[in-house]
């Protein structure tokens, strides 16, 4: 790293924090620093949570964002990426407290529950599969520190890819009881559906969004730990949440979660 890229990866740091602490979204930082590409986004997304860390939160997981079609499709860009979970953003009543959040969206994720750590490279979807404890019915609640929701691929992964809360659920099933490609999700907003998918729009196949975070992290120095939450990535499109409102998914096998903005 040049002290030019080292400067950058500092500022964009701050200004990720500043905005998440502060709840305020700003514009693409791509715009004001070009030298941010994918390399240095994801040095950026590393120091952002190493210093939440620092400051007690503790890694309990993985993340894949833009794996499906849907979310591509509505985000502009077609690549998948990887970021981090902490403790801080598991949700574990009903509801999340909106005066914490920017513009909080909530989307349908299966949730795999790590039994053996799991780094690439050449993972298979089958052996990243054998890796899985259990399986679990999840959502995710994104929060990008971007205006609207606007960023290029560096921004995103910068900002820990728009990370905010999580929930899942507290029945988990054996992977080989599952048929995770056919498993279904209903996205209803306050009962009313939104939105359908099955898990064929996670890359084909969840275990293939699992195999490709894992050889993703072992190309950065990195894996999936035993016991690690991993959300495989939004399945339908995202659904602002609202003040009281509550958003379900409703999983033909995996059970269902819930989740109201108080
Ligand atoms: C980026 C985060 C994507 C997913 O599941 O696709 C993500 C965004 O949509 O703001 O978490
Ligand atoms: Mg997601």
């Amino acid at each position: 790293m040049t002290s030019n890229s080292a400067e950058t990866l500092s500022r964009v740091v701050d200004e990720l924090l500043a905005r998440e602490g502060e709840r305020r979204d700003g514009g693409k930082l791509t715009d004001l620093h070009p030298d941010l590409d994918l390399a240095l986004a994801y040095r950026a997304q590393d120091e952002l949570v190493a210093r939440k860390l620092t400051a007690g939160e503790r890694l309990v997981g993985a993340k894949l964002g833009l794996t499906s079609e849907a979310k591509q499709r509505r985000m502009g860009i077609d690549a998948p990426l990887t970021a981090w979970l902490t403790d801080a953003m598991a949700v574990t009543g009903p509801s999340v407290r909106l005066d914490e959040l920017i513009h909080p969206r909530v989307e349908p994720e299966i949730v795999f529950i790590m039994g053996e750590d799991l780094a690439g490279p050449g993972v298979t979807p089958e052996r990243a599969l054998a890796a899985v404890e259990k399986v679990a019915a999840g959502y995710e609640v994104i929060d990008s520190r971007y205006t609207d929701f606007k960023f290029t691929l560096p921004d995103v992964v910068a900002d820990n890819a728009s990370s905010a809360r999580f929930g899942i659920s507290t029945s988990f099933f054996d992977p080989a009881d599952l048929d995770l490609i056919a498993e279904e999700a209903v996205l209803r907003v306050d009962g009313k559906e939104v939105d359908r998918a099955t898990g064929a729009a996670v890359q084909g196949n969840p275990a293939a969004a699992l195999a490709l975070a894992a050889n993703d992290l072992g190309r950065r120095g990195k894996k999936l730990e035993a016991g690690w939450i991993v959300l495989t990535g939004g399945m339908t499109d995202a659904v602002f949440l609202h003040p009281g409102q509550t958003v379900s998914v409703d999983f033909a096998t995996l059970g269902s979660v819930a989740v109201r903005g108080e």
